[in-house]
């Protein structure tokens, strides 16, 4: 009797367990809709899909029903500018690089036009990896220049995809520019933010090295052996950065759909001065708070967004540095707002000054490649600038800016800059051997260094004879002759280099 009782009394016990767990796994089941359930569900209306060009996002989905969108997607070909001077033949979809964002609900069925325009001279398709089918539409989308091709799809899981070609040779399309991103949201839409943002990168390979003037053609090779010349944001150096920033308010919330169309690199993506408040990693469900800097895989997303908190210039960058300082992944985010008591609470600026001289000043040389000095065929005036400006955009722009006009605070400006019209000698033994110790410039004080440069005396004279020639300075002419007169003098003492 006793046995009995106790078997039955556990047996009860593990009746009542499985009893739990089948309510609750029928009870989650029920909120967490899967793809069956959006495969099913019926679409209501029909309408053409808003598409936009990087950095714009088309507006939210909010709580509409699901429903017919048709997209019409215009593959071009076209040339733009990679950086000054730089020309590049894109293949895009709709015309950016990246291609135009698309934004759908889940359970949405999507009518997709693919337009190959006649002046195009090769053959595309789409693979989007929202589409659950072979090829993620690729296999249906093969379209010749002048055709058009449809096929339907429907978005089952919510989540931010990648789209590109995938056209043989796939990684010269996808090198090409072609990638862009489409939403899946969730039903009832993602939470609302202040701003949206859409931004990619890439990794661009030039026969020329990063900055080499003319008309520059894809390099299979470069490709092949994943060395870019140039990895970018929305397709070119300074797609995302001085009048093309992206811009908030001191408070607002901000949310960037952030891409890498790759072909090769994975993205260490971080804005300089924030923190991500949430990531969507991969672009998918899974939300990590307080993340610093987040990885974006070739071919893959991530959503981030970010309160922010105080005025001034952000900087996005792919923390593979120098990418960001010396291949273009580099893009800004202007917070416009009062810096008050608030603001200073949070980060208050520099609160004191001084000069810190443990080593008796020497300023650091960037490693000497092999301290040979060329001599060529002396160079007429304008060659020297189409060099120097070629120059400048390789050395000097990282710090004196694009128009020579510097960063308040850090480095002074070269435009209309008395300091350097004042005394060539000066200017020249800046570059040579660097500068450090106050400077005033223009009526403003710089206290910084400037490593020096490592150029040849060739280069010295050319690239300041650019700047000389250049944002209303004084048209002073340097000479190799002179630069290498200076070079044989020993370099001037930090002290005497300010004043
Ligand atoms: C890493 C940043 C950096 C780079 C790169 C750089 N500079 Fe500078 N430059 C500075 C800083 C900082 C100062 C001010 C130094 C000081 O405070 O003493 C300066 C000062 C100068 C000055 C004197 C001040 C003025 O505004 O007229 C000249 C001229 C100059 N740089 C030219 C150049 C040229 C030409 C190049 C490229 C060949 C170059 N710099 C590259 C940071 C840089
Ligand atoms: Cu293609």
């Amino acid at each position: 009797m006793e046995i009995t009782f106790n078997l039955s009394r556990q047996s009860k016990v593990v009746a009542a367990a499985l009893f739990m767990a089948v309510g609750l796994f029928s009870c989650s089941k029920k909120e967490e809709k899967d793809a069956k359930y959006y495969q099913d569900i019926k679409v209501e209306g029909q309408k053409e899909a808003e598409l936009t060009a990087p950095p714009f996002v088309p507006k939210p989905v909010g709580d509409r029903a699901a429903m017919k969108l048709v997209v019409n997607m215009e593959i071009k070909e076209e040339e733009g500018e990679m950086v000054d001077g730089v020309k590049y033949t894109y293949w895009t979809f709709g015309g950016s690089v990246p291609g135009s964002f698309i934004r759908t609900r889940v359970g949405d069925e999507v009518e997709f036009h693919l337009k190959n325009h006649p002046d195009n001279k090769m053959p595309h398709n789409i693979d989007l990896h929202t589409v659950t089918g072979p090829g993620g539409g690729a296999t249906s989308s093969l379209v010749a220049p002048g055709h058009e091709k449809v096929f339907n799809f429907k978005t089952l899981n919510p989540g931010l995809y990648v789209y590109h070609c995938a056209t043989a040779p796939v990684g010269m399309h996808i090198a090409n520019g072609m990638y862009g991103l489409i939403l899946v949201e969730p039903e009832g839409g993602l939470p609302p933010v202040d701003k949206e943002y859409y931004i990619m990168q890439g990794d661009f390979y030039t026969k020329g090295s990063y900055g080499e003037q003319g008309s520059q053609p894809f390099d299979m090779n470069k490709a092949i052996k994943e060395q870019p010349d140039y990895v970018v944001f929305n397709g070119k150096v300074g797609a995302v950065a001085g009048d093309k920033a992206i811009t908030a308010k001191v408070g607002e919330t901000v949310r960037i759909y952030m891409g890498n169309g790759g072909p090769n690199l994975v993205s260490s993506f971080h804005v300089i001065g924030e923190i991500f408040d949430k990531v969507h990693i991969e672009g998918g469900d899974m939300i990590n708070k307080n993340v610093q800097t987040t990885l974006i895989p070739a071919g893959g997303s991530a959503i981030v967004e970010f309160k922010v908190d105080v005025p001034g210039t952000f900087i996005l960058v792919d923390h593979s540095i120098f990418r960001a300082f010396n291949k273009g992944a580099l893009g800004m985010l202007k917070v416009e707002g009062e810096d008050n008591k608030d603001t200073k609470k949070v980060y208050s600026g520099t609160t004191q000054e001084g000069i810190y001289l443990p080593e008796g000043g020497t300023i650091q040389n960037m490693p000497k490649e092999n301290g040979a000095v060329k001599s060529t065929v002396a160079k007429t005036v304008p060659e020297q600038i189409k060099s120097g400006k070629e120059l400048y955009g390789r050395t000097c722009f990282a710090c004196h800016q694009s128009e020579g006009q510097g960063v308040p605070n850090a480095f002074p400006p070269l435009a209309k800059s008395d300091f350097l019209n004042a005394n060539p000698d000066r200017a020249v033994n800046a570059v040579l051997h660097g500068l450090s110790g106050e400077v005033v410039v223009n009526g403003k004080k710089f206290n910084n260094v400037m490593t020096s440069q490592n150029l040849t005396d060739d280069e010295v004279a050319d690239v300041l004879t650019y700047v000389y020639n250049s944002w209303g300075n004084n048209k002073t002419v340097i000479t190799p002759a002179k630069v290498k007169a200076l070079r044989a003098k020993p370099a001037p003492k930090a002290a005497a280099a300010a004043h």
